[in-house]
């Protein structure tokens, strides 16, 4: 046979080894290996004209243990923590085993590591039963074996539910084989191919366009593990202003600025918590960043004024490109900076978008990054909150930005095949910094459209131009779920749909899945039907201030969760397949929707128009949000599903925190409210606060608790408070679940008096009664038995007697 143009990594011939590194020579390839102080494997194959290349915008932290090698006749074995790499040398063909020797993932034997001209492709074998999870923001099911991926960050308006490749790239997925879960994380910023088994059934792959074949390879014993090393390299989403977990509502667009004002007035006429709202493009001259529409807010300084004494924060929507016009100040001066991106010839490249002709800014270049980053300050001082990154795949009309482009990488000069995932990576990282620079100590809000590994760093993401559908309402939930489990902590889609026209049904099915997303906010096209939550009539109107109100109560839930995705970069919505990847209903398509929010409460999005759907609820004990009916689990059954319910459930042994019901963030709760789960495990919740907006934390500024349930004790225990943030709670109530024959509460001999509450979780306050139309026959619970307790300091003990 003739030589095909495909090149596989062939025989070895010597290596050398360095303290950190062993690099192998073939007579075509280096291949090199490096192990990472978390266990991770780092892997880099190039062509031996090649040189390696250490630099990427993804990776922050990653430390080099030494290196030990066994040589044999026919391979080398590498044992790095708690996994066993195996290096066969003719040809060089790479497989991991566990430490009893079973097969995590291997080469595939005839193909292993292959280039067909720059194209560089890492051939696996694909194993039975083997699963594929994440890469981030993918439409498709949650099982991703049989399907195929291509990175390549795509302005995907009314993008379909099997659409590919829609915003961002996060070339990072989990695999499972053998029940033994790993982690791959492909570094190439170039156009990326995924293959997990579609059209074939011999091999998985990786490919890149171009660059080198450089992958991290995590190996745990359980998937959170992996997350966390993955982000531990990576970078993690931090503490993010309190009030962007409010509700927040956008459309395309509001305007004038007496509009907007009404809008928010009218939240606060009708009780429906809030605080921020959007503007969209509408708010700028011709399009033009960083400017303002003098006729439709001829005085934006006394808009948002008005709107923060309605306790409202304004984010600003910022596109990259910037309308080439003689005069207009951020055109000149980035002429005269030289930031914008260049075609070979020296010319700065012009693409058409919304203000007309555009050049943009060559955000791979940190000078540039500076440039635009200052900006920001200007709208600060105007009283502008947040930003919202858009069109930053870079998205424009027609959508071919030409691969000569050029682009700074950081100096290592390179072109758009290199730069385009990358590049709204850096508008946010511009767009973080400039708004840190601007105010160190206050947290900066970004959010955007596009992204790559690591923008979790400097931004909240959310899915781009969804559509009112019935199917996109489901894929809504995976695709935060799949971006928490590549690292994208704080996630969210538009709620309601961007494209087309919502129904009150499915608005209503929306919003309640909503408010369990990380970011949660409201959003519709440009002359679509509105979609505030009184658009939709006044009973979806209350649906709406149930589950709003049901958010805010959460709120230290939720701010917990935050902290700890701070410190583990585990996820705020996980998939249930993060816990229960052994159970196949996990996957089973029509559970494969649900996640946990937070560390025990378990949402199943459901669908519009159905009295009742199936859900699967994994082992133990289960109880119903709304009235603590108890499931066994380790089953699926069918639950009713009520226009204004969605099946939510909180895992035996939970520990709840909510607050007393808030208009906004900027209202102190005071009264705080612990709800304890019996079960049979113990359990334990880390309460965590701080000032909410700065980052005092870091100098212990933030108050911090552990609450921790006995049920074998019966004992209830709150660590003494730790940091120096005074707590904003006064008082607390500890509710009790799931208890009978309860007689009293000791606290070191002192008894507390046990009081009853009508239980209503959805709405505590208002007198709008959701069952009125229809008898909820399920309720058990009438009264739910509860004590006081002053919230001090001190540790804290009780015992249920
Ligand atoms: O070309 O700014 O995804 O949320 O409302 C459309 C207008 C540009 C796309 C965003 C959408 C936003 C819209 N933008």
């Amino acid at each position: 046979m003739g030589m095909s143009h495909y090149n596989s990594i062939s025989g070895y011939l010597n290596h050398e080894i360095n303290a950190t590194s062993i690099i192998f020579f073939t007579d075509k390839q280096k291949l090199r290996i490096q192990l990472l102080t978390t266990g991770a494997f780092r892997i880099t194959a190039i062509k031996k004209e090649d040189s390696f290349f250490d630099f990427s915008y993804a990776v922050i932290h990653q430390k080099f243990d030494v290196i030990n090698v066994n040589e044999s006749k026919e391979s080398f074995r590498i044992k790095h923590q708690n996994t066993v790499l195996i290096i066969d040398k003719n040809p060089m063909r790479l497989s991991f085993f566990n430490e009893n020797g079973i097969l995590i993932n291997a080469d595939e034997k005839a193909f292993g590591i292959a280039w067909d001209g720059e194209e560089v492709t890492n051939y696996k074998q694909l194993n039975d039963g083997e699963i594929f999870l994440g890469l981030g923001e993918k439409a498709g099911n949650l099982n991703r074996r049989g399907s195929y991926y291509t990175n390549w960050n795509t302005d995907a308006f009314g993008y379909g539910v099997d659409s590919d490749p829609i915003y961002a790239s996060i070339p990072f997925f989990i695999g499972i084989n053998n029940q033994l879960p790993y982690g791959i994380f492909f570094n190439n910023s170039s156009k990326t191919n995924f293959n997990f088994g579609c059209s074939n059934n011999r091999f998985s792959f990786f490919q890149a366009e171009k660059g080198q074949l450089d992958y991290y390879f995590f190996h745990k014993t359980s998937i959170p593990e992996i997350i966390e090393d993955y982000t531990e390299l990576t970078g993690r989403t931090e503490l993010p202003p309190m009030w962007s977990l409010g509700y927040q509502q956008c459309r395309y667009s509001y305007y004038p600025d007496k509009e907007v004002l009404s809008v928010a007035q009218n939240f606060r006429d009708r009780n429906i918590p809030a605080d921020v709202i959007y503007l969209d493009i509408h708010y700028m001259q011709n399009y033009k960043v960083f400017t303002w529409n003098n006729e439709r807010f001829p005085n934006p300084e006394l808009m948002l004024k008005k709107l923060k004494s309605l306790g409202f924060k304004v984010v600003l929507i910022v596109d990259p490109g910037v309308k080439v016009e003689a005069g207009y100040e951020v055109y000149d001066d980035g002429i005269k900076h030289d930031v914008f991106a260049k075609y070979p010839d020296g010319t700065n490249f012009s693409g058409e978008v919304w203000p007309g002709w555009c050049h943009f800014p060559d955000f791979t270049k940190p000078k540039t990054r500076d440039w635009f980053g200052k900006f920001y300050e200007k709208h600060l001082d105007e009283g502008v909150s947040g930003f919202w990154n858009d069109m930053n795949e870079p998205a424009l009309w027609g959508q071919k930005f030409p691969n000569l482009v050029e682009f700074d990488y950081e100096g290592y000069a390179t072109n758009f095949k290199l730069a385009r995932n990358v590049y709204g990576l850096n508008m946010c990282r511009s767009t973080y910094e400039g708004n840190k620079k601007a105010r160190p100590k206050n947290r900066p809000f970004v959010l955007t459209r596009s992204g790559f590994s690591g923008i979790q760093r400097y931004a909240a993401v959310w899915t781009g131009d969804n559509t009112a559908s019935e199917e996109h309402l489901l894929l809504a939930a995976r695709l935060v779920n799949s971006l928490g489990i590549s690292g994208v902590a704080n996630a969210g889609t538009d709620v309601g749909g961007f494209v087309g026209e919502c129904s009150i049904e499915l608005y209503a099915r929306w919003i309640a899945l909503g408010a369990f997303t990380p970011f949660f906010r409201g959003h519709t096209m440009i002359n679509s039907r509105d979609t505030e939550p009184w658009a939709f009539g006044e009973e979806a109107e209350e649906i709406s201030r149930n589950y709003i109100n049901l958010r805010y109560r959460l709120l230290p839930y939720l701010y917990s969760a935050f902290y700890e995705a701070s410190k583990t970069g585990l996820p705020i919505n996980k998939t249930l397949a993060m816990y229960h990847f052994q159970q196949e209903e996990v996957f089973d398509t029509r559970f494969q929707n649900q996640f946990y929010f937070g560390k025990s409460i378990l949402v199943c999005p459901a669908l519009p128009n159905k009295e009742a759907i199936k859900v699967y609820l994994p082992e133990g004990k289960w109880y119903d949000l709304f009235n603590d009916n108890i499931f066994d689990g380790n089953s699926t059954f069918y639950h009713e599903t009520p226009i204004d319910k969605i099946p939510i459930f909180v895992k035996e042994s939970g520990i709840i925190v909510m607050q007393k019901l808030i208009q906004n963030t900027e209202e102190k709760a005071e009264k705080l409210e612990i709800h304890i789960y019996n079960g049979t495990s113990n359990n334990s919740f880390e309460l965590y606060e701080d000032d909410g907006k700065s980052y005092e934390y870091e100098n212990k500024h933030f108050n911090k608790r552990n609450i921790s349930w006995n049920p074998i004790l019966k004992t209830i225990e709150i660590s003494e408070a730790e940091g120096s943030f005074e707590s904003s709670y006064k008082s607390c109530k500890v509710y009790l679940h799931g208890f009978e024959n309860l007689s009293h509460i000791e606290n070191k001999n002192v008894q507390f008096k046990l009081n009853y509450r009508d239980y209503n979780f959805v709405d505590p306050i208002s007198n709008f009664d959701p069952f009125e139309k229809r008898e909820d026959k399920s309720k058990t619970v009438e009264k739910l038995p509860y004590f006081d307790i002053n919230w001090e300091k001190n540790k804290m003990k009780f015992s249920i007697i």
